[in-house]
């Protein structure tokens, strides 16, 4: 019962920002439990196609398509291509995203709308362009990659809040319009992971990397496998009556206010 109820052999997944980093990890979990992984970037064809590699090394069934999730008329011809070529989307992971680490009193607008462009607008244009065919087909699942930054504040990132923040109520209402076509929209919000675009603030000796070990009760930044289990789960029948959901994986972060570093 309990292997049936995690079963996605042969669902296809399209997860947006699959090259590197935590959608890599996801896409990786996803195809390791039977999917088939539809691996998209944005930056370069070569960068898609060593990752397609790489999750063929792995045994997993992978498919490259180069589209920005920014742009409708992209997102539109991709889906085309995609359900064309290989097959229904059955699993939508929308985690491409990007980050600027600027105090707002000094950012930019337009670096403000690129930020909610590609982390707010981005999942709805994709979700909009995939969602038909899963309510024409009454079953389906949409999992946004949120934040703890979706609940908490920090210096620097107040766009990347903000995105993460709506993010979480597009979710619910994503869940809102589209649940009774029994799909399924939840979200995964990550804690802070060891990956490249944490680098800049992480590190010994780094004042942040000490506050996030303290601050998070498991004492550890996340290994971004730790987030395929939750994957699985929200695109798999266990999660068929889970909607407008967001699953943390933070290591307890959010948890906590933290204690004082005299304290265990
Ligand atoms: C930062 C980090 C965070 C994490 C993650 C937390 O600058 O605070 O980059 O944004 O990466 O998003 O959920």
């Amino acid at each position: 019962m309990s292997q049936e109820l995690f079963k996605i052999t042969g669902k296809i997944a399209l997860v947006t920002g699959s090259t590197h980093g935590l959608g890599k990890a996801m896409a990786m979990g996803l195809g390791k439990a039977g999917a088939i992984i539809i691996v998209n970037g944005n930056s370069s064809q070569d960068k898609i196609d060593i990752a397609v590699a790489e999750y063929k090394k792995e045994g997993i069934l992978a498919y490259g398509y180069k589209f920005n999730v920014a742009d409708e008329k992209e997102v539109i011809e991709a889906i085309k291509k995609i359900e064309t070529e290989i097959g229904n989307i059955d699993i939508l992971v929308n985690n491409a995203g990007i980050i600027k680490r600027t105090p707002l009193v000094d950012m930019e607008v337009k670096d403000f709308k690129q930020v909610v462009d590609i982390d707010l607008v981005s999942p709805f244009i994709v979700s909009k362009h995939v969602v038909r065919g899963m309510m024409n087909r009454k079953e389906g699942k949409i999992i946004n990659i949120c934040s703890m930054m979706s609940e908490l504040g920090r210096n620097s990132v107040g766009a990347y809040a903000a995105a993460k923040g709506g993010l979480v109520m597009l979710t619910k209402n994503m869940a809102t319009e589209w649940a009774r076509f029994n799909i399924q929209i939840n979200g995964i919000g990550p804690g802070y992971f060891a990956i490249s675009q944490t680098e800049p603030i992480r590190g010994d000796g780094h004042p942040f990397n000490d506050f996030i070990i303290n601050r998070t009760p498991a004492k550890k930044w996340g290994d971004p496998e730790d987030l395929a289990g939750a994957a699985i789960f929200l695109a798999s029948k266990a999660s068929n009556f889970v909607n407008g959901h967001i699953l943390y994986v933070d290591g307890g972060i959010l948890a906590t206010i933290g204690k004082p570093s005299n304290e265990e």
